[in-house]
């Protein structure tokens, strides 16, 4: 049954059990390995000031290391700046929970679907290889990716902007899988569940849930390809879910059990964790208490410079090119500006390929340098929806959903 997968998935699960047999040994190894490396500094405003770059996890290459176990890898900056597809070595990592498996055997894995359907699945992978197959580019993007510049710092992963990447995805749709099952009437949300839980069995198991008309759109799919090719353990092999244009907490990885549910999930996951204020930009003051929260959902628009950064210098009286990516959240790119007068004006940039409503856009323009002092670019996504990045970051305790203008400040040499 094997020979029937795509050759990625037979020729990748050799290596991939090879590489992975020894996951907790090679990620202790590389602590050390990485603490005798390169530190790379973080700009963060209230610490910390730097963190090891690490080669050594599993199909993974130089990746910013904030937790061995379970694993926060992040995707070092300049990484965005070499095309809007993000390497699958170097795509970002994020676990909840320290039991992961370390191989998977693709001969007997099933991928069940139950609850409240008519005919219940248990499907090997050679089964789900005969769904129709689509595709589609979208950026999976943490919940709390740039959470380490909230100010007041708020607990959770210190993450930098690196928690976030675009892959193409290939698998099927999750119609199809739950048509073939028969939901039956009155089924309210769907629960998904990976194969990863918990050490201590009082430690929630992680599950997330989408709305029955949500989870039936034909936009959500299952992905068994990422970039074309098998997907790295670490960001769920076999299985992962895709939800375009929502936060990636929803993406449930290495997924193995589906579940249509006739009520509304009340696990830990969905009740109590993952939660934004009811506001708009889920914006509240520090001291606020007793606002109205509910789960977090769609993206927001958001934009960066890759080519530049921070401290970097440019020639006075140069022309300069700037480039980057931006993405508009749940829908496409309308437009991307660059100012380099504080909001005052703003250019308008010519955007790259597009490759979807839920991919990065590349885009770019040429600035002049003026004479001397600092040349500051700031840049600007409005969406396909007319939503645009404000100037004002927004704050939550949860570190979630950061979206505001983000600012280059260059030094004239
Ligand atoms: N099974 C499982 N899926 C999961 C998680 C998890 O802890 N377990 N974390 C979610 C969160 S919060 C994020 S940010 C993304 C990270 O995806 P990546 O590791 O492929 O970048 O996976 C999501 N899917
Ligand atoms: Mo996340």
């Amino acid at each position: 049954m094997v020979e029937t997968f795509p050759t990625s998935y037979s020729r990748g699960r050799r290596h991939f059990v090879g590489s992975a047999a020894a996951l907790g040994a090679v990620m202790m190894s590389s602590v050390r390995a990485a603490r005798a490396e390169n530190m790379i500094t973080l700009p963060f405003p209230e610490g910390p000031r730097s963190r090891p770059l690490t080669t050594a996890f599993p199909n993974k290459g130089e990746m910013i290391l904030q937790r061995i176990r379970p694993p926060l890898l992040e995707t070092p900056f300049e990484v965005f700046d070499q095309g809007i597809l993000t390497p699958n070595d170097q795509f970002f990592v994020r676990w909840h929970l320290a039991s992961i498996p370390q191989q998977i055997d693709v001969t007997t894995f099933r991928l069940m679907v139950g609850g409240h359907v008519n005919r219940p699945l248990s499907l090997s992978l050679s089964e789900v290889l005969e769904l129709p197959r689509v595709e589609l580019v979208a950026v999976n993007q943490c919940s709390g990716n740039s959470r380490g510049f909230f100010q007041p710092r708020v607990p959770g992963g210190e993450w930098g902007n690196g928690a976030m990447g675009n892959a193409r995805w290939t698998g099927f749709r999750l119609r199809d899988l739950l048509d073939r099952a028969g939901v039956k009437a009155g089924a309210v949300q769907v629960q998904f569940n990976g194969l990863d839980g918990p050490t201590f069995p009082a430690t929630p198991d992680f599950k997330k849930s989408l709305s029955i008309d949500h989870a039936r759109d034909g936009e959500v799919i299952v992905a068994y390809l990422m970039n074309g090719e098998q997907m790295p353990l670490l960001n769920g092999f076999p299985l992962r879910l895709i939800v375009p244009g929502w936060y990636s907490t929803y993406w449930v990885k290495m997924l193995s059990h589906i579940e249509v549910l006739d009520r509304p999930d009340d696990n830990f996951w969905m009740k109590t964790a993952y939660r934004i204020p009811d506001t708009p930009g889920a914006n509240v003051s520090p001291t606020e208490t007793g606002y109205k929260t509910t789960p977090i959902n769609r993206m927001l628009p958001r934009s960066f410079v890759t080519n530049l950064k921070t401290g970097d210098n440019v020639k006075a009286g140069a022309t300069i090119d700037v480039r980057g990516i931006a993405f508009g959240g749940d829908c496409g790119v309308k437009n991307v500006g660059l100012s380099t007068d504080g909001g005052v004006t703003w250019i308008t940039t010519k955007l790259g390929v597009n490759e979807g409503k839920y991919s990065f856009r590349g885009w770019r323009a040429r600035v002049g340098v003026p004479a001397s002092g600092v040349l500051t670019l700031s840049v600007r996504c409005t969406n396909t929806q007319g939503e645009t990045q404000s100037w004002t970051p927004n704050w939550n305790p949860g570190g979630y959903m950061r979206n505001s203008i983000e600012t280059t400040v260059l030094n004239i040499v």
